[in-house]
């Protein structure tokens, strides 16, 4: 789901406040700041997509084949949470491939909205689920799902039912979850259903290991932001300096992921330099997880209530589904 986590966003509003749009802009403000940081969203180039796929297939990273089988196993129930004829809107469209699942289950559902930034991406996949899916109206609208956005005017008298999953809603601070789910609900309208995957609390090692494989596909992955750095912005890191650091922070219910200095150096990129002492690092990712019960209060503070709960047998994932408390967004 390379075009997914290619719009899983800022991380932090602090940090995308200092930062502008422009990744040059953004570099020279996170390694300028202390402690150094960078937002996870520019994991995902071309090569960084292809490492996160990769990802997605490691025997440690259980989140999107759990994911996908708890999808599978409860998608007739999921499906009964769907009114007639309603519209799915994807935050975050990506392949497409878990929204299938449940557009499979839910032959009542008229129309398929899925929200992306990469144009380009979001054509071949609407092209895709038409083909496959005959009768669906594909509606793709071009967009920064973190921002306002307007749904089609065709959907606007359906029953509108959101749909995040992938536990992107973990890339976010808290605050920056509670406030995109309150303006999904904006978006949405009344009446609203939303259906969320997220990533659970889970034993430590479990989760260590997930974000530090064996083979070592994570650590290149975070390690590509500096390759990237050099590729695009001119930048001169030895990737063999820094070594690739991913902890739960148990405190946090995160996985922090940095990249560590292995000697004190300089580095030029975006026409700067920047001093690294031995053993700074740069903070690049955190993963936030929740349990149902923390997801469900920072839900409910912003207007949605529980309407369902899927997990699997070892408790690691969680899909749940809200529907939009009215009488909260009109007050
Ligand atoms: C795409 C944000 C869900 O946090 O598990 C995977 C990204 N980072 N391994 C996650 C990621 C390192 C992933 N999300």
């Amino acid at each position: 789901m390379p075009a997914l986590a290619r719009s899983a966003l800022r991380y932090s509003a602090r940090h995308e406040a200092a930062a502008s749009d422009s990744f040059a802009d953004h570099v020279i403000a996170g390694l300028g700041d202390s402690p150094k940081w960078l937002s996870a969203k520019y994991f995902y180039d071309a090569a960084g997509s292809d490492l996160f796929e990769q990802i997605t297939r490691l025997p440690e990273y259980y989140p999107t084949r759990t994911e996908l089988k708890i999808l599978r196993e409860n998608a007739r129930a999921m499906a009964a949470a769907i009114p007639l004829a309603a519209a799915l809107v994807e935050f975050g469209a990506g392949s497409s491939r878990k929204s299938r699942i449940l557009i499979e289950a839910a032959p009542q559902i008229a129309a398929y909205v899925p929200v992306d930034i990469s144009a380009e991406f979001l054509a071949q996949e609407a092209a895709a689920v038409r083909r496959d899916v005959p009768g669906i109206a594909v509606l793709p609208v071009v967009a920064d799902f973190t921002r306002d956005f307007e749904l089609p005017p065709q959907v606007r008298a359906r029953p509108r039912v959101g749909f995040f999953p992938g536990s992107t809603i973990g890339n976010f601070e808290p605050e920056d979850a509670a406030e995109f789910l309150r303006q999904a609900g904006r978006i949405l309208g009344a009446g609203a259903t939303m259906i969320v995957g997220v990533d659970r609390i889970k034993d430590e090692a479990v989760l260590n290991a997930a974000y530090d494989d064996a083979a070592g596909v994570t650590a290149r992955f975070n390690l590509n932001i500096l390759a990237r750095m050099n590729r695009e912005l001119g930048g001169d890191f030895d990737l063999a300096a820094f070594r690739h650091h991913a902890f739960y922070n148990v405190a946090g219910h995160r996985i922090e992921m940095h990249l560590e200095s292995l000697k004190h150096q300089t580095v030029t990129v975006a026409g700067r330099t920047f001093e690294f002492r031995a053993g700074e690092t740069i903070h690049t990712e955190n993963s936030y997880k929740y349990s149902v019960e923390s997801l469900g209060a920072l839900a409910r503070g912003v207007g949605w209530l529980p309407a369902g709960v899927w997990t699997d047998a070892d408790k690691y994932f969680s899909i749940q589904a809200f529907t939009l408390n009215d009488l909260i967004v009109r007050a």
